[in-house]
């Protein structure tokens, strides 16, 4: 299905006379308008190739219609959110479970949608049919080199699809760990690890940056080799300068302070990307700012301050992606909630004082400091927000226009009912 801009300029006609009100009362309380809608059109989020299709749990899983059955399906999905939105300009693949075959035309069809290629991902976490040797006790870290080789090999593989068309990171998420006391020596399976990731960022082309992305638990419920941010700031560190940290939102232990992550990583340079999701429990991968938005305005607080001390470009400097997983919901309308939450969060992170704000800690005026912020949180920017959209040509309310144009039957209508995304 393709939206014709014609569609978008008609539902937004009819809807503007709201909107100009709710921009103008905005406008007139932000000094800054028209510079804060420049950052926000320029803010792109990726969209993974996996979360085009329903997740699941490990005990069902409850497709929905319309799913995409393979990549230039998957690309049309994202095109469709990124029309209507203007937000989601960029698509991030998972190797093996999105092989582009023919990269010209993949290229093409990027081209076509208004996409980049964002990190490519690796997977060393599942065994695939065609593969000699088993990952269940780990890839980097396993005690056979011929697994590390294999798991290496593949890493530089992946490497080798995303020069073909234009990526320029790569994100390596190992499942590697342990489940038993004792199963593991930490600083063996911590040092094979490091070589085997060695070996892959030899193979980075100059302009490429490698993301070593922690996760506290799961599928190992002991120790897990890149368990938290240390480890990973420990591995980016002995790697090198193209080697950075990346954060997934529910890749922590319950009620960890993610903001001072953040704002520590970026003092010391090594902050590269962001997995969005929420989460009540672990890694849940419901949808951003669901369920914490205020925790969400708080490290997008911190990513602001940090990047402008590092004089950073916010759009361009750090990896941006959702990372989650849609049980109950259309993955569509998920991922457009969750670019929308996103977006406020950056929104009002834009708004925070900050000269104000630092006078403040220097008094010691805790109560002010608090004030300061919430004020930026409490404000609604939505009508911000909507307008960098409006301005570059999105809709107003993407999800109200996927409703109103009914995209999801039409889906169904040229895929069918019964169709079942590959990856997760
Ligand atoms: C692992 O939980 C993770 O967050 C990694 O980013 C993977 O690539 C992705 O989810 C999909 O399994
Ligand atoms: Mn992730």
């Amino acid at each position: 299905m393709i939206i014709e801009q014609y569609r978008i300029d008609e539902y937004n006609h009819i809807n503007n006379k709201e909107h100009q009100r709710k921009a103008e009362f905005l406008r007139s309380e932000i000094a800054n308008f028209d510079e804060l809608v420049q950052k926000l059109i320029a803010f792109q989020i990726a969209i993974p190739s996996w979360a085009l299709g329903t997740g699941g749990t490990r005990f069902a899983r409850f497709s929905g219609g319309g799913e995409p059955r393979n990549l230039e399906e998957k690309m049309a999905d994202i095109g469709l959110l990124h029309k209507l939105n203007q937000s989601s300009g960029a698509i991030s693949l998972h190797i093996p479970w999105d092989i582009p075959e023919d990269y010209a035309a993949i290229r093409q069809l990027a081209a076509q949608y208004g996409l980049t290629f964002d990190a490519m991902n690796s997977n060393t976490f599942q065994d695939q049919p065609d593969q000699a040797l088993s990952y269940k006790f780990g890839s980097m870290q396993h005690v056979d080199k011929a697994v590390r080789k294999q798991a290496v090999d593949h890493n530089i593989d992946v490497i080798r699809h995303g020069v073909e068309l234009g990526s320029k990171s790569l994100t390596v998420w190992l499942s590697d760990g342990s489940c038993f006391p004792g199963q593991l020596n930490f600083r063996n399976a911590f040092q094979r690890t490091l070589e085997s990731l060695e070996e892959v960022y030899a193979a980075l082309p100059s302009d490429w940056k490698m993301f070593v992305e922690y996760k506290a638990f799961e599928p190992n419920f002991y120790s897990t080799t890149v368990g938290d941010w240390g480890q990973s700031y420990l591995y980016a560190s002995k790697l090198g300068p193209q080697a950075y940290t990346l954060v997934d939102l529910g890749h922590h232990l319950p009620n960890a302070n993610i903001e001072q992550i953040v704002s520590l990583l970026l003092m010391e340079g090594k902050l590269g990307g962001f997995h969005f999701n929420d989460s009540k429990y672990g890694d849940d991968d419901l949808t951003a700012g669901s369920l914490k938005p205020y925790q969400l305005f708080l490290i997008f607080s911190e990513l602001v301050d940090g990047m402008d001390d590092r004089r950073m470009n916010h759009a361009s400097d750090l990896g941006w992606m959702i990372d989650a997983s849609h049980n109950v919901k259309d993955p569509l309308e998920d991922l457009l909630q969750s670019v929308e939450a996103i977006m406020i969060a950056y929104a009002q992170a834009l708004l925070v004082d900050r000269a104000a704000l630092a006078a403040a800690q220097e008094k010691n005026d805790v109560a002010g400091a608090q004030e300061i912020l919430q004020q930026a949180f409490r404000t609604d920017v939505r009508p911000l927000v909507a307008e960098a959209r409006l301005r570059s040509g999105g809709a107003l309310s993407p999800l109200g226009l996927y409703r109103a144009l009914g995209v999801r039957d039409e889906l169904i209508k040229e895929r069918g009912l019964k169709t079942v995304a590959t990856g997760l």
